[in-house]
């Protein structure tokens, strides 16, 4: 079967791109440009047809031929650039349908291919997405790595170890009469115990790398009518939740995800926090206090003129939040003291946000140590497989070697398929015969 789609975004543009990738690639190439010989891994000027009725669907165009295994998908595949016009493409994909064997790629469906015929690994194809995905630098910076291959050789480098230790294991099991050195399994388990606390250091990161590819959540919490939802609709720059000199008007948790100076940001704004009867508000403040606890970073909202702060939004307030009070342009002089950052600012006037905004990305950056660049985890998938590898690490070092070789033996052999199993790699016996094969000649 052969698959196309459009690679570029939908028109109009000056420019689109249809990938192709199949056996008939080729021979569909030839058919709708009538070019007699497609040169490889050059640039080909060419006009496209219908050749159903020979009329011209582009008059200038290009395509580029890749042939197979050295093409993204491992296939043979072709790039048609094109004009990017809703009509162009549409001409092409209705050519390209009536073509036999011939469908519309699913999503993703490329870079499926490239995985299953060893182009890329697990992690590539997951950050490939993410790089397509990105909307922040820090999102891009950190899908760049993955792309790069830094968390694939990392975990390879691991389990390669884990590998070399289960061989020593295996031959101490295969060779027991033999006089293996004691040395070798104590080795071994030094090697195993390193490793274990590598990965605990990669598990607990505090969600970093999950972080950056999904947001950090930023709570907007606080007093009733401070200016929550007017402060949500100015930095997400749109109107997205009522604002009204009526206290109360917020009762729904409300997010907008936004871009803030490259951190990646679900801002979520709140009822505010006051003691009520009314049933829905009252539903409505439990929902912020709730949400409160869960965020990374809160953002209590006060009035600046209020006489009495509510014991609630007291309690709320740590080093870890950050104090906005609000209406400067009514009362300037600073009204509450608190020993943690505070900012005094006008919503209204848009006056002191873009301090706001440093403070929110100073007390990100030092809560996820952001200058580290070492985040690992992206995905929940990446930290529930470090958790089972650790899991069978764990069950092998309380293991008494002396007694339990073969046992000890099977949970670094699980170890080493969790590990692999984020890049996608699970053949462990192929690697394993041939390093134990040359621990087997060394000896
Ligand atoms: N003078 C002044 N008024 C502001 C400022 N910020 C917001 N307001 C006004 O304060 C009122 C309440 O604003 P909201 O943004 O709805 O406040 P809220 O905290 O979301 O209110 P609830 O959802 O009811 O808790 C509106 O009339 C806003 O126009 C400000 O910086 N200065
Ligand atoms: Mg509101």
């Amino acid at each position: 079967m052969n698959i196309y789609a459009l690679s570029s975004g939908r028109g109009p543009s000056g420019i689109a791109i249809i990938r192709i990738s199949g056996k008939e690639t080729l021979k569909i190439c030839e058919k709708i440009t009538k070019l007699k010989s497609i040169k490889s891994n050059e640039v080909n000027f060419c006009k496209f047809y219908d050749p159903k009725n020979d009329k011209v669907i582009d008059p200038e165009a290009l395509l580029l031929w890749f042939p197979g295994p050295n093409s993204y998908t491992g296939e043979d595949l072709a790039e048609l650039q094109i004009h990017g016009s809703n009509a162009v493409i549409n001409a092409l994909f209705k050519v390209l349908s009536e073509e036999e064997n011939c469908r519309l790629a699913e999503p993703g469906e490329f870079t499926k291919l490239a995985f299953q015929n060893d182009k890329i690994d697990l992690l590539k194809a997951e950050s490939i997405g993410d790089l397509i995905n990105s909307e922040t630098e820090f999102q891009r910076e950190q899908a760049v790595k993955l792309v790069q291959g830094n968390a694939s050789n990392y975990y390879n480098d691991l389990r390669e170890k884990i590998i070399k230790s289960l061989a020593y294991i295996e031959a101490k099991i295969d060779f027991a009469e033999d006089d293996l050195p004691e040395k070798v399994l104590k080795e071994a388990h030094k090697s195993i115990k390193n490793i274990h606390s590598d990965i605990s250091n990669i598990i607990e990161d505090n969600k970093i790398g999950e972080k950056i590819r999904d947001g950090f959540h930023v709570l907007i919490t606080g007093e009733v009518n401070a200016g929550k939802s007017s402060l949500l609709n100015l930095l997400s720059k749109r109107e997205v939740a009522i604002v009204s000199d009526e206290a109360g008007t917020t009762r729904d948790i409300i997010e907008t995800y936004l871009n803030l100076d490259g951190y990646p940001v679900i801002l979520s704004d709140t009822a505010g926090i006051r003691d009520v009867k009314n049933k829905v508000e009252k539903k409505g403040i439990s929902l912020a206090l709730g949400k409160s606890k869960e965020s990374d970073l809160n953002i209590v909202v006060i009035d600046n003129s209020s006489k009495n702060i509510n014991n609630k939004i007291k309690k709320m307030i740590n080093k870890d939040t950050i104090v906005l009070l609000n209406k400067s342009d009514v009362q300037d002089k600073q009204n509450h003291k608190f020993d943690v950052d505070t900012v005094l600012a006008s919503v209204k006037n848009n006056k002191n946000i873009d301090k706001l905004i440093n403070k929110i990305k100073e007390k990100l950056s030092k809560k996820f140590s952001l200058k580290n660049n070492s985040h690992l985890i992206t995905r929940e998938r990446h930290r529930i497989k470090l958790n089972e590898c650790r899991k069978e690490l764990d069950n092998f070092l309380k293991k008494d070697q002396s007694k339990d070789l073969e046992l000890a033996a099977e949970d670094l052999r699980m170890a080493t398929r969790h590990l692999g199993s984020i890049a996608g790699k699970v053949d462990v016996e192929e690697i394993l015969g041939s390093i134990f094969k040359d621990f087997c000649i060394g000896k």
